[in-house]
């Protein structure tokens, strides 16, 4: 059936960005739980691309900088990418990127960003993550690449010879979505308020809720006309609900929490590609965290617990 819509799979088996090895079998793990079954369910068309082959290392244009540890790698994987993204997105598919660490990203978005630059919309990217991946190597405490990721897309200086001369469409900080943050390194944390970057932490979560929150995103994309990419790190769960990860920080978002966002980014038809990043088979507990994963991605690509509409009676925020 050619008018079904298209979800194209794609495996980035990438762990050098983050400390703990393992996220390499992040989407073996996404496939074992179920991620082509329950999109395949919902009516799409699923295309798996398989996994991309690690690519080397780049050769060094200009010396890596220090503090940023397998520069050169992380720079090889992004390149290919970034190339992959861009096809993909431009074939009609919606993507979704299976990880790996969150280094990947900027690979991923910078692909899709490219694409729709082309047909003249804005890319919005909603980051869901316990952390702010706001770092570049002169704030970074740890060298961890996928500290580094929001930072890059941001065109943040010091990450610029990580495309070299490649295309490049930055998203600018003023399109990115900073959401569930709780974990914050100093230097960074001062780099995120310089640049007005628009983020709901873990406290205004629990003052506002994810529903009117997740509203503010929504209204934000479409006064621009734009269309929205998920960066999904799964640390942005409470480590309750999903253990298997590198980075656990205490205070992540409910089930439901994470549910709701995704039921109301489905109802709001703007999302055109997704990242699934950080899982860590090596971590999990009988697959825990790899199944909640695919549960939300059900949720985003439109599972609903009654087919009942949001209700008009909804508080919508006037700012
Ligand atoms: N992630 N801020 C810490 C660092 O090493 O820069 C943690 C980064 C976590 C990155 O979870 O994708
Ligand atoms: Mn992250
Ligand atoms: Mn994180
Ligand atoms: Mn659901």
């Amino acid at each position: 059936n050619t008018s079904k819509s298209r979800i194209a799979l794609l495996g980035i088996p990438i762990e050098i960005g983050a400390s703990q090895a393992g996220t390499l079998m992040g989407p073996a793990a996404l496939r074992t739980a179920g991620i082509g079954r329950i999109l395949d369910q919902l009516g799409f068309r699923v295309e798996d691309h398989g996994d991309m082959t690690a690519p080397g290392i780049a050769p060094a244009e200009a010396p890596a900088p220090s503090n940023a540890r397998f520069y050169d790698e992380i720079k090889a994987w992004i390149r290919a990418l970034s190339d992959r993204s861009f096809d993909l997105a431009r074939s009609g598919a919606v993507p979704i990127f299976l990880g790996g660490d969150h280094s990947l990203s900027m690979g991923s978005v910078n692909g899709v960003a490219r694409h729709w630059q082309q047909q003249g919309r804005p890319l919005f990217v909603l980051w869901l993550d316990a952390h702010a991946d706001y770092n570049t190597p002169d704030t970074t405490i740890t060298g961890n690449m996928h500290g580094m990721s929001a930072a890059f897309l941001a065109g943040e200086p010091g990450l610029d010879g990580l495309l070299g001369g490649g295309p490049r469409a930055s998203v600018g900080p003023d399109r990115i979505e900073l959401f569930g943050v709780r974990s914050i390194d100093p230097l960074e944390k001062k780099l995120v308020a310089e640049r007005r970057v628009a983020i709901a932490d873990m406290r205004a979560i629990d003052e506002f809720g994810v529903g009117v929150l997740i509203r503010k995103v929504i209204e934000r994309v479409r006064a621009q006309n734009g269309v929205l990419h998920v960066s999904f790190d799964v640390d942005f769960l409470d480590p309750a609900v999903a253990p298997g990860v590198g980075t656990t920080v205490p205070g992540g978002a409910t089930y439901r929490e994470a549910h709701l966002i995704m039921e109301l980014l489905h109802d709001s038809g703007l999302v055109r590609s997704v990242d699934i990043v950080e899982l860590n088979p090596f971590l999990d507990e009988r697959g825990r965290t790899a199944r909640v994963a695919v549960e939300l991605i059900g949720s985003l690509f439109g599972l609903q617990i009654t087919d009942r509409p949001t209700p008009s009676n909804a508080v919508f925020p006037d700012n």
